[in-house]
């Protein structure tokens, strides 16, 4: 099937925008809300950018109401965003804080004011700093308290929300954080201590997914965002599409593909030798419980070809290659096409959303009152395009989530780099709708690309 290139999307697509607690909360010790890991790594020297902390942020704990009017006005009807785990429980586990409930409820009911869908996640990396002293992913006992945190959270609001989300980027709080050291706690570990926290970042999705099964009603739909380390053919001939395919197989071996193979395989249990992850009985049966849909973060990937011997390759990135401010972030708009392609394919995926696509930059000054951030519509433009190419090929993908609705803490590049499409003046908390701002309105409003 192809579809003409000016063509809508399908009836019913999903357009939203996404964001997240941390990032854009603020109120960081407000309303009994406990220290997470970022609280406490922002305020240690030389881990974020210009020493900025999550304290006040966006301050959208106060201003949540006219942040959904403004969304509201640019006509995104569906917003992705996350739950603080320690504004519920503060220590992690045990004492539930109330205050941190009614919030989420005030902010449940505004959005429903003003017409907006949300689509809740249920951890985005704040995990409270009293579990982090306690071993933090390391520890088996973080993992109960997260099925414990989830089972409340999905409890109480499984009158309002349908579309549920466990977990962001495991790569990202795992690896990242304990394998790199770049983010929150910022630690090393070995390489068996990784693997167990990757294993028991596995098994709290599973036990989110279990939480969502029992309370969270007949409508609840539930799925994991993973950022996949997509590949990208070089040229698309059948050479370089199957070192792709290959690659992309073996990079995800111990993620997605554990969750869709129901179990760890012996190409994985060989690669990790004798720091292979200790694996409870159960385990399996929570990991690969059946989901709903599959949540890609796509913005970027490394280009891979066939090489001389037949073997996937990776091919370097010249210096003159074109990259957003963010370092990691080269432009590679067919990561949409290839990220939704490939997780289809391998992993027999039936619904797939983009929970975050978009670009950071440094420099968006506000000038007359406008935010001319024309590359950013480009990046955009190019990313809606392979969307369009998706979807005409017949792979299943049923939403977008733009990241980000507003410029935000950026972790460990703190407020310097920006990701919104609404430009935030953190002196003044001014809010300034950008240029891509009224672009993506002009697509949700149309249903296709302009
Ligand atoms: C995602 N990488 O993080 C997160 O989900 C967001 O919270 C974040 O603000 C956004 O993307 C922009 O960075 C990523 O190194 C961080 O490939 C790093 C990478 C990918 C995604």
């Amino acid at each position: 099937m192809s579809l003409p290139c000016n063509s809508t999307f399908p009836a019913g697509f999903i357009w939203g925008v996404a964001t997240a607690a941390a990032q854009i909360e603020g109120a960081a010790f407000t309303d009994g809300k406990g220290e997470s890991i970022w609280d406490r790594f922002a305020r240690q020297p030389g881990k974020v950018h210009g020493g900025d902390t999550l304290d006040v942020a966006c301050d959208h704990y106060h201003r949540f109401d006219e942040d959904f009017a403004l969304m509201a006005s640019l006509g995104v009807k569906h917003y992705r965003l996350s739950i603080s785990w320690p504004r519920i429980y503060p220590d992690g586990d045990g004492e539930l804080n109330q205050a941190g409930l009614d919030f989420y409820a005030r902010l449940f009911d505004a959005m429903a004011r003003h017409g907006i869908t949300p689509w809740v996640t249920l951890f985005h990396w704040d995990l409270p700093q009293a579990l982090e002293d306690r071993g933090g992913w390391r520890a088996r006992e973080t993992v109960e308290a997260f099925g414990r945190y989830a089972t409340t959270v999905v409890q109480a609001f499984a009158d309002r929300i349908e579309h549920w989300i466990t977990l962001n980027e495991i790569r990202c709080f795992t690896q990242l954080a304990y394998g790199y050291g770049l983010k929150a706690p910022g630690v090393k570990v070995d390489a068996a201590t990784l693997n167990q926290i990757y294993h028991h970042a596995l098994v709290s999705h599973g036990l989110a997914v279990q939480a969502v099964r029992q309370y969270g009603g007949p409508r609840a739909q539930v799925g994991l965002t993973d950022n996949s380390d997509v590949c990208i053919p070089v040229t698309e001939t059948p050479a370089d599409i199957a070192a792709a395919r290959e690659w992309y197989r073996r990079k995800n071996l111990h993620l997605l593909g554990a969750i869709s193979n129901g179990g760890y395989s012996d190409e994985y249990l060989e690669r990790c030798g004798k720091d292979a992850p200790k694996v409870a009985a159960d385990d399996f049966a929570l990991i690969s419980a059946p989901t709903d849909f599959l949540g890609l973060n796509l913005y970027t990937g490394p280009f891979v070809r066939a090489g001389a011997d037949g073997e996937p390759e990776e091919v370097l990135l010249p210096s003159a290659y074109p990259k957003a401010d963010s370092p990691w972030l080269h432009w590679a708009p067919q990561v949409i096409y290839w990220g939704t392609r490939l997780a289809h394919e391998t992993y027999g995926v039936k619904s797939i959303y983009i929970t975050e696509n978009g670009c950071g930059y440094n420099d968006e000054p506000v000038v007359a009152g406008e935010v001319n951030d024309l590359h950013r519509r480009e990046f955009l433009r190019a990313h809606l395009r392979e969307l369009q190419r998706a979807i005409a090929d017949g792979i299943p993908v049923d939403g977008y989530f733009l990241w980000s609705f507003m410029d935000n803490f950026e972790w460990e590049d703190g407020y310097e780099r920006r990701f919104g499409i609404v430009h935030v003046d953190f002196a003044t908390q001014q809010r300034t709708p950008k240029l891509s701002a009224h672009y993506y309105a002009a697509v949700i409003s149309a249903n296709r690309v302009v």
